[in-house]
């Protein structure tokens, strides 16, 4: 792909469809981390890595597209495991990422919660396993909590975003699989959860297939550092 040169639009050679993949491109590439490693997965404190970098962490119900939405924001497609079968991510896992600008941080994978069919034991463990992280971890600087764009919030969004307010977490509400709305469905969706949770304003509306919202994202990640 040869670079996008500052006076692309005006080269007439270019066929309108090729413009605008260059233009994707160049856009995707921007919004992409410079690198992003794994670098651990662990249940409890005595696996954690140090305490060195400011921390992001993804929490949410399994199958909401935590995974995914990781490997979307730093540009590289297998880094944490995806999968359609809810309950696959089952540790914490942590990634060591350069962003564009700035200096480096983790992002940290968190296992879901509510899917009724992984076994029991699992169930029982996520509460420890997440909520021992999320109130002692000192670098933590913002727990991103993602909403299926479809399905909107319930009881276990709303309980866990009051219990970050209590425990003086920052938060940020996201919305994914956004490509799974049509264009009508989209602004009331997102106007439906900022209603159930009380937010005071909708949230960042994402897409792990299309991309959408990585900016905002970015934008939330360096505001907050
Ligand atoms: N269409 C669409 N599918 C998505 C999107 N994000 C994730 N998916 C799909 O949703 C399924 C679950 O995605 P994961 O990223 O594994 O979800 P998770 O929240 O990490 O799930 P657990 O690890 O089980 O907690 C996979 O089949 C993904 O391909 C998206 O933005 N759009
Ligand atoms: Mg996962």
């Amino acid at each position: 792909m040869p670079p996008v040169s500052p006076n692309i639009r005006t080269q007439a050679s270019y066929h309108k469809s090729t413009l605008t993949e260059l233009c994707r491109s160049c856009y995707s590439t921007h919004l992409k981390a410079r690198s992003a490693t794994y670098v651990t997965s662990a249940p409890n404190e005595a696996g954690y890595p140090p305490e060195e970098l400011p921390e992001y962490a993804f929490a949410g119900r399994s199958n909401v597209g935590k995974s995914s939405l990781i490997n979307t924001l730093v540009g590289v497609p297998k880094l944490a495991r995806a999968s359609n079968t809810p309950g696959r991510t089952r540790l914490l896992n942590w990634f060591e990422v350069e962003p564009q600008k700035g200096p480096k941080l983790n992002f940290v994978d968190l296992p879901g919660f509510g899917y009724a069919r992984v076994p029991r034991e699992m169930r029982d463990a996520w509460r420890p396993m997440v909520e021992s992280y999320l109130t002692k971890r000192e670098t933590l600087k913002l727990v991103f909590i993602l909403i299926d764009a479809r399905r909107g919030a319930q009881e276990e969004e709303a309980e866990l975003l009051d219990w970050l307010i209590e425990c003086d977490l920052p938060v940020c509400i996201v919305m994914t699989k956004a490509d799974k709305l049509g264009k009508s469905k989209r602004k009331p969706a997102a106007l439906k959860i900022k209603r159930e949770l009380g937010l005071p304003r909708p949230p960042i509306m994402t897409s792990a297939e299309t991309s959408e919202g990585l900016a905002d994202l970015w934008r939330v990640i360096h505001a907050v550092l």
